[in-house]
């Protein structure tokens, strides 16, 4: 059955998260109860879980001592720790409500594991760490979006009073003929620096510091994609020895992130498309500064660890990773005690789909005593789907917009599509979801149907 209204989610005035009680406040308590409900699943650390499997393939390449794994954090962080400390504008959209999953003024959802990079730095206990956690976004629904996900942050630091010589540049590069070598090209075809958007840290260190450091960082995370495709595809061979795979492509593209300078994202040719992997950067001084860790420099990284699990695996749906159907966890037996078992996923039986569409009028002034709800935003859409019709929705996508040419109001469209992912809904079962979807899209959006 669909998951449960958040009816009472807003007027409840605590909400309980991984054992913390925490205060609630209007207007920014928006998370529903279906997400509150998962975060208690920490699939990172379930053992034999695609995503844990995938987190250990991924620490295997970032070895300790030098790299300190940290897979613990409660998902409730403050503003300060998710923006402020990593430099975010306070206009910044990633802090809006629309984007973000607030319990109060206060504390969110973190919605990247870079929220901890502060601490971390702070708490100074290696000289690399490793953080993979849950995080999670409002955002759209499809096969590759969900609004939780799971990253994993990692950074490397040198410390100036303690590499020969003060000599930060020639300790990287030696570190950089440590590391192993591949043989696929790379595309890398931009700039290190750009004299706006990435500006060198020149305050703080010189041009071939700062390159020893990019280097050190790009090779790093090309070794663990490689590492990471090479496994893929000696399981797709082990499953079908006619497998014929294409060769890994790979290019860095420029980026911007406010914490880091230059930054780059790393991005994979899969299925005929470039696909962003992970961001990354040499992390800017002022957070080593405020950690109290002024004479360190390095780099650091997030990666979107579910996208990775999906190519890993072959995992069509993004949904999948919260099946409890045995159907879909039994695949992954053994794989975490024995990583080189890894085999693709074997889908069920798919189930048809039942589209349904539904337009309405967008209400867009404020409800009386309302909030910032005044203002339509697509992601409302989106999470009242997802919280009404739980994850038997598949997508959810604007098929129209009119704008009535005399009264100037605007209505919209979109299909949602049904499907459960272990067995087939029936036409009844489907018309009561989408009913109370559309009740919903009309209680709380204020959106009259059309
Ligand atoms: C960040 O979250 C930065 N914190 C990354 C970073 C860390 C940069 C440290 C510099 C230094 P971004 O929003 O691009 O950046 O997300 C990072 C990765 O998470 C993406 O490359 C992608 O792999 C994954 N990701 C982002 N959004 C989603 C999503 N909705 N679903 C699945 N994976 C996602
Ligand atoms: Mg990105």
């Amino acid at each position: 059955a669909a998951s449960t209204e958040p009816k009472e989610s807003t007027s409840t005035s605590t909400v309980t998260i991984r054992g913390a009680t925490h205060p609630t406040q209007k207007p920014w308590f928006n998370v529903p109860k279906n997400i509150v409900a998962k975060t208690s699943r920490r699939l990172h650390l379930q053992n034999d879980h695609p995503i844990a499997i995938t987190r250990q393939i991924i620490q295997a390449n970032f070895p300790q001592p030098t790299y300190k794994y940290y897979n613990e954090y409660s998902p409730v962080v403050t503003t300060k720790q998710n923006f402020d400390s990593l430099g975010f504008p306070v206009d910044h959209p990633g802090r809006a409500l629309t984007d973000t999953y607030y319990l109060n003024e206060k504390l969110l959802l973190r919605t990247h594991t870079s929220a901890h990079q502060a601490d971390t730095f702070r708490a100074n206990e290696s000289d690399g760490y490793l953080i993979s956690a849950d995080v999670y976004r409002r955002d759209a629904i499809d096969r590759s979006h969900y609004p939780i996900f799971h990253q994993m942050e990692g950074a490397r630091s040198w410390d100036r009073n303690k590499v020969p010589n003060g000599d930060i540049a020639a300790a990287v590069m030696e570190d950089i003929e440590r590391l192993p070598k591949h043989d696929v090209v790379v595309e890398d075809p931009n700039p290190p620096m750009h004299p706006e958007r990435n500006p060198l840290q020149e305050a703080h260190h010189s041009a071939a510091e700062a390159e020893a450091l990019g280097k050190h960082l790009k090779r790093s995370l090309e070794n663990m994609v490689v590492d990471i495709f090479t496994r893929a595809k000696a399981a797709a061979i082990k499953d079908d020895p006619d497998f014929v795979d294409e060769p890994l492509r790979m290019r860095w593209v420029e980026a911007y992130f406010p914490f880091t300078s230059p930054s780059w994202e790393l991005e994979v040719y899969y299925a005929g498309d470039w696909l962003e992997v992970l961001g990354c950067g040499v992390v800017k001084q002022e957070l080593y500064i405020n950690a109290n860790v002024p004479s360190q420099v390095g780099w650091a990284f997030g990666i979107g660890i579910d996208r990775i699990a999906m190519l890993l695996f072959k995992i069509p749906d993004i949904r999948l990773f919260w099946s409890e159907d045995e159907r879909f966890l039994s695949q992954f037996t053994g794989v975490s005690a024995s990583l080189d078992t890894l085999k693709p996923f074997v889908p069920f039986s798919k189930h048809p789909p039942s589209p349904r569409d539904v337009s309405f009028w967008i209400r867009s002034t404020s409800p009386a005593g309302g909030n910032d709800k005044a203002v339509f935003h697509e992601n409302d859409v989106m999470e009242l789907v997802r919280s009404i019709g739980g994850d038997e929705v598949e997508s959810v996508s604007l098929i129209d917009e009119f704008v009535h040419p005399k009264t100037g109001r605007k209505s919209v469209a979109y299909r949602i599509v049904y499907r459960h992912l272990e067995r087939t809904l029936t036409g009844a079962e489907t018309n009561a979801i989408h009913e109370r979807v559309r009740k919903a899209l009309v209680d709380r959006l204020g959106g009259e149907l059309r």
